[in-house]
């Protein structure tokens, strides 16, 4: 999925300027290539931003850039956090939210007058976070999204004769900020403890745009809420959820609601009627005490079973995090933790380890109590390793934990087992499930490649055949009820296949 700020900074661009996005999950380039590109293009400001983890490639390609005499400015969490370790490889930052900030650099850049930090601040020099009721209109109708096409491409020719041709994963902001403090989370620190949202009809509008841009290309768009707590104030979201009904704007979504917001039926209800099919929980623990320990006590537990069974009745399945290496975790967590999962509806669970972003309170504390055993652990990244040691656990305990459960949870047989839970779900929701699984498989085995996926499908291939042949049984089912309701309405008998 690409990233929503290209895109809004994209929108907050000054008039006169042109812009070129390049998104490095989608089309990864060397730093020489990158050079290479922004020197053939003519480009006369870059700007990159980047996550924690990303940030030693960001800063790799900001020096290469700068070492070719291209000017450079970053912005995101990370810089925010660290702007002295950012600035000797750019040459300005952008601290926090850059809504209102970006324009100033480019009109600064554009006369020769960077600056070396820029921070949102009202003309009183207080600091001043954006108002999302002006929101900027993104283009999405003529904006280039190819290179976020999530269909492989020996397989959209094919599949454009069902109205795949092009699948995009967009996503949309209806709001920012946290309160709740969770102690490993940049969000509240970063975007601040006040929420902000935007108006439904903007919100409305920029779903209604994307989904006659899908019409048009033959394809299909799903968004992804990135509203960190997407249901944090549950009237202001039914009343979302219900002008998209009411506009019928409906798309399919994903969005991240936590747990202790979705015992509201109705509000279930309206997710459901809006297009919502995936709600990411961020669980992170079935231990109160862990889940007391970093500040996430509103998560229950107790209540998980009764949520994901709201969810699943309006086929509706959720991706649910966890979080190994916890101060309360000993060995044998992962095991704990799926015995568990596998009487809940299925979902797509996703594991990793805890780990110290700076400027948390947990990168704090960890400090303060000296168990940082890789302080700068962005600077020499490496995914799924820890950065502390765990009170109760070896560090190389909490590796040997994740992998289990990347290991058992994406298994062909468990696999297998999940998808006989959904066995009587629609054939759209029992082929999207599918592919999500083989896909999230990915986050924890690489499998970039051809090679990587034939050996994915050939390992899954009797979940596959079943679930291919269970569609292929409904289809024939319902063509055959169709045939049966005109014969019996004395109509021409039409058989019309609608769903595969
Ligand atoms: C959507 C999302 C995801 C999605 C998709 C990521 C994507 N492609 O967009 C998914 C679910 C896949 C995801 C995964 C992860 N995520 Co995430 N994610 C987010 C989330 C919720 C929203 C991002 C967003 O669009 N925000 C709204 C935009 C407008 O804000 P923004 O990106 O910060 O941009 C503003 C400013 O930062 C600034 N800015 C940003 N870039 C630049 C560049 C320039 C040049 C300038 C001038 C300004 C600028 O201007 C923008 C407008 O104000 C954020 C939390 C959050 N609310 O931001 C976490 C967040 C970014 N994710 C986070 C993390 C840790 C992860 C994971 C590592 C989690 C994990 N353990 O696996 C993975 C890593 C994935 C990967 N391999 O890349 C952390 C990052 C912390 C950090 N210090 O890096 C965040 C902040 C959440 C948190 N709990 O702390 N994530
Ligand atoms: S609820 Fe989510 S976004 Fe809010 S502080 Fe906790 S982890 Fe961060």
């Amino acid at each position: 999925m690409p990233h929503l700020w290209m895109f809004l900074l994209q929108a907050r661009t000054p008039p006169g300027h042109e812009v070129v996005l390049l998104d490095g999950n989608a089309k990864p380039m060397t730093d020489e290539e990158i050079v290479q590109f922004v020197k053939s293009e003519n480009i006369d400001l870059v700007g990159i931003g980047a996550m924690t983890r990303m940030i030693a490639r960001a800063y790799r390609a900001a020096d290469a850039l700068r070492a070719a005499g291209v000017p450079v400015v970053m912005g995101g969490p990370h810089v925010t956090e660290l702007p002295d370790e950012a600035l000797p490889h750019c040459d300005a930052v952008a601290l926090g939210e850059a809504d209102d900030t970006w324009p100033r650099m480019v009109n600064d850049a554009a006369h020769g007058q960077l600056k070396k930090v820029y921070k949102p601040t009202d003309p009183f020099g207080q600091e001043k976070k954006p108002d999302l009721g002006e929101y900027p209109k993104i283009p999405w109708e003529s904006i280039d999204l190819n290179q976020f096409n999530q269909i492989p491409k020996m397989l959209r020719s094919t599949l454009k004769r069902y109205g795949f041709g092009q699948f995009h994963l967009i996503p949309i902001e209806s709001g920012r900020g946290c309160p709740y403090g969770c102690e490993f989370c940049t969000v509240t620190g970063f975007f601040g403890d006040s929420i902000r949202f935007r108006s439904n009809e903007s919100v409305v509008d920029e779903m209604l745009r994307l989904k006659a841009r899908a019409k048009e290309n033959d394809g299909k768009v799903a968004i992804f809420f990135v509203d960190d707590n997407f249901a944090i104030n549950i009237k202001r979201t039914k009343s979302l959820l219900k002008s998209i009904i009411a506009a019928k704007a409906q798309l399919a979504w994903v969005g991240q609601i936590s747990a202790n917001l979705l015992k509201d039926e109705e509000l279930v209800d309206l997710i459901a009627e809006s297009g919502g099919k995936w709600v990411f929980i961020g669980m992170e623990s079935l231990d109160p005490v862990n889940l007391k320990d970093v500040n996430k006590s509103f998560n229950k537990p107790a209540d998980y079973h009764a949520v994901l069974d709201r969810l699943a009745k309006r086929n509706i399945y959720a991706i649910t995090s966890f979080i190994f290496g916890l101060d309360n975790d000993t060995p044998g967590v992962a095991e704990r933790t799926l015995s568990q999962i596998r009487d809940w509806p299925p979902g797509l669970p996703v594991f990793g380890q805890i780990t110290p972003f700076p400027s948390t309170p947990l990168y704090t504390r960890l400090e303060k109590e000296g168990r940082l055993t890789r302080p700068t652990h962005w600077l020499d990244f490496a995914p799924f390793r820890m950065a502390h040691t765990p009170l109760k656990m070896t560090v190389p305990e909490v590796h040997t934990e994740v992998q289990y459960a990347w290991t058992n949870t994406y298994s062909p047989q468990n696999t297998k087992r999940a998808m006989s839970k959904i066995v009587d779900a629609p054939a759209p929701y029992k082929i999207s499930h599918l592919v999500a699984r083989l896909c999230f498989r990915g986050i924890y085995f690489p499998q970039k490649g051809k090679m990587a996926w034939f050996k994915v499908l050939i390992e899954n291939r009797a979940v596959l055949y079943r679930v291919i042949a269970d569609c292929f049984t409904n289809w024939r089912g319902k063509v055959a009820d169709d045939v049966r309701l005109d014969f019996d309405a004395g109509a021409r008998v039409v058989a019309k296949p609608t769903v595969i």
